[in-house]
């Protein structure tokens, strides 16, 4: 006969696991708002003029200033953010490239980071989140330590034996096992490669990651360097995580990418290939690629095992800013909207609303602060975005799961559909242009369609073409027929979604219907469980 205590501890991680287990499915609807902690918001009283990223140390940012200050990303329309690792990193003397304020140089995992704060303040934040309907992903780090030396002081790590690590070789890129066994990093820093293809090291890393998810209800999971990793070790990872995992594989090649989405690896990659076709495509100067971009998608489409959950971003905290690389508002409006408007999953690095042009690391890591959360041009831009596509989503069926196709392209723009939502983008720039573009879609004649980037009417011509005139610049144009936009609260639609959409709704949820057991519902259920073992004396 079990114990009550058995029982009661049986009962209570079914309702975390439940509460926390978020799949592929689960977060294809979702938008990702990418935070590096230490960079976000400041406590009350902290100096804000003090961070400078050439420091390459501490501004201040916690798990508590950020879950103080969700709003700003909540009302962007958000629905989940992504955060630094939160594992203990290295403690010692600063290095050549300054100390981890960004995460990611692990020494024991199994411990906080406490730079970042306590396991209370990070149950505070997921619980938060939760209240809000929002997802959290945790950036992880399992491929490798850091360390400042070649030799390991190997008590200061979670593993503790120098089998579970790889012997030294610097990455030598255009071999896979070297840059799988071999360490990342360089000589100044040190990215020990631990050894996940030994039983001990798999199975330990399990068990730790379950509980870590468990303990804290993360609902995803970034995977750093996970190209670094042998990918077979992948799916138990994941499988014992029980969440969704998206993996950074830095390789700009559809191929080579798409090789490590899918049943033998990962739920999903960042989409690199589309990141270097959307700068090739929309940078200004640039290439102006469009051709090329296309071809990413029909390669991408062909290849990758679900395009719908890979994760489609333009900046991070590995690339110079988008503005750092093409000045102009208008090429980083226009592959922003691609970005939300095609197959995956939209993640805006913080900062990217605000037009940040920092280079590359360390400076594409600035503090938020300095911008005062305003309410910019840019910051308007993925409000709409993100109010859209969530209605599109949650307020629609078959958008989200309608592959994107590619309408018409040209040396200066690219048109595509997904659903029945047509985006003529272009990169010609903010100059008013005497040029136009035409984009046949498979629209009725006369079809009244709403340009959601302005509200303007738009009737579809004969053959269902509508022309697009550059007269007050290249702005991005996002066709909607007007008859569909009832309940979206866009462009003077009434709305049905917007009292959920700012509290329990998350994009997942409407469609699957899956309310997330809150503290009520939960301590209900537990006491009836209570008396229930009360009155059977168990
Ligand atoms: C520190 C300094 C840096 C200095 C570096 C040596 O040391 O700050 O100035 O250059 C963390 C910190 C960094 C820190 C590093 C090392 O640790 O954030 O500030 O840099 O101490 C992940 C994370 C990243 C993190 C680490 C390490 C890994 O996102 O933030 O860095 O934990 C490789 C890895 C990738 C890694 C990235 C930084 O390096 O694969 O996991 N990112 C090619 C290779 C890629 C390689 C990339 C950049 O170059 O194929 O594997 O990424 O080095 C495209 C091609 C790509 C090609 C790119 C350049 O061009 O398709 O294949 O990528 O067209």
């Amino acid at each position: 006969m079990i114990t009550s205590l058995a029982l009661l501890s049986l009962l209570s991680s079914f309702f975390v696991l439940s509460a926390s287990a978020a799949t592929a499915d689960q977060w294809r609807g979702r938008s990702i708002y990418q935070i590096i902690t230490d960079r976000y918001a400041l406590p009350e009283g902290a100096d804000p003029t003090a961070c400078n990223t050439a420091d390459q140390t501490w501004c201040g940012g916690t798990w508590n200033t950020i879950r103080s200050n969700l709003d700003y990303i909540q009302n962007a329309g958000f629905t989940a953010i992504w955060i630094s690792p939160v594992n203990q990193n290295y403690i010692g003397p600063r290095t050549a490239y300054g100390d981890p304020y960004h995460g990611y140089w692990m020494a024991d995992v199994s411990q906080l980071n406490a730079k970042f704060g306590t396991a209370d303040d990070l149950k505070a934040l997921s619980d938060e989140l939760h209240r809000r309907g929002m997802y959290l992903m945790v950036d992880i780090v399992v491929n490798n330590v850091m360390s400042t030396t070649q030799s390991l002081n190997l008590s200061s790590y979670f593993f503790q034996m120098q089998n579970e690590y790889h012997p030294y070789c610097p990455v030598d890129y255009s071999n896979l096992t070297s840059e799988q066994n071999c360490w990342l990093g360089d000589t100044k820093v040190y990215l020990p490669d631990v050894n996940t293809q030994d039983a001990t090291v798999v199975d330990a890393y399990g068990t730790w990651i379950q509980q870590l998810v468990q303990t804290f209800n993360i609902d995803g999971l970034r995977l750093d360097a996970a190209k670094h990793v042998n990918a077979d070790f992948w799916p138990g990872f994941c499988g014992k995580a029980g969440v969704f995992c998206m993996g950074e594989v830095y390789d700009g090649d559809v191929p080579s990418a798409a090789a490590w989405q899918g049943p033998q690896a990962l739920d999903s990659i960042l989409n690199y290939p589309l990141y270097t076709a959307l700068i090739a495509g929309f940078t200004i100067p640039g290439p102006g690629n469009m051709s090329g971009l296309a071809e990413v998608v029909a390669q991408s489409k062909e290849l990758f095992h679900d395009t719908g959950v890979l994760g489609n971003f333009l900046e991070n905290q590995d690339v110079p800013r988008w503005h750092n690389q093409s000045v102009d508002p208008q090429s980083m409006y226009n592959a922003m909207t691609f970005a939300f408007m095609s197959d995956g999953i939209p993640i805006v690095y913080y900062g990217q609303e605000q037009g940040f042009s920092g280079g590359s690391d360390p400076y594409n890591r600035e503090p938020l602060w300095p911008s005062n959360y305003a309410n910019s041009t840019g910051y308007q831009l993925v409000t709409t975005l993100n109010q859209l596509r969530n209605f599109l989503v949650n307020g629609t069926t078959g958008w989200l799961t309608s592959p994107v196709q590619v309408l018409t392209t040209s040396p200066n723009g690219i048109s595509i559909m997904k659903g029945n939502v047509v985006s003529v983008l272009t990169n010609i720039g903010s100059p008013p242009a005497n040029t136009s573009v035409a984009v046949y879609t498979p629209w009725d004649n006369s079809l009244a369609t709403i340009d959601i980037l302005t509200c303007r009417q738009w009737a579809v011509g004969s053959n269902g073409t509508v022309e697009v005139q550059y007269t007050k610049g290249g702005v991005p144009v996002i066709l909607v027929p007007d008859s569909q936009l009832d309940g979206s609260g866009l462009c003077g639609h009434a709305t049905t979604l917007q009292a959920k959409s700012t509290t329990s709704l998350s994009s997942g949820a409407a469609d699957l219907g899956i309310q997330r057991p809150t503290a009520i519902t939960t301590s209900i259920l537990f006491v009836i469980l209570s008396l229930g073992l009360f009155m059977f004396n168990v």
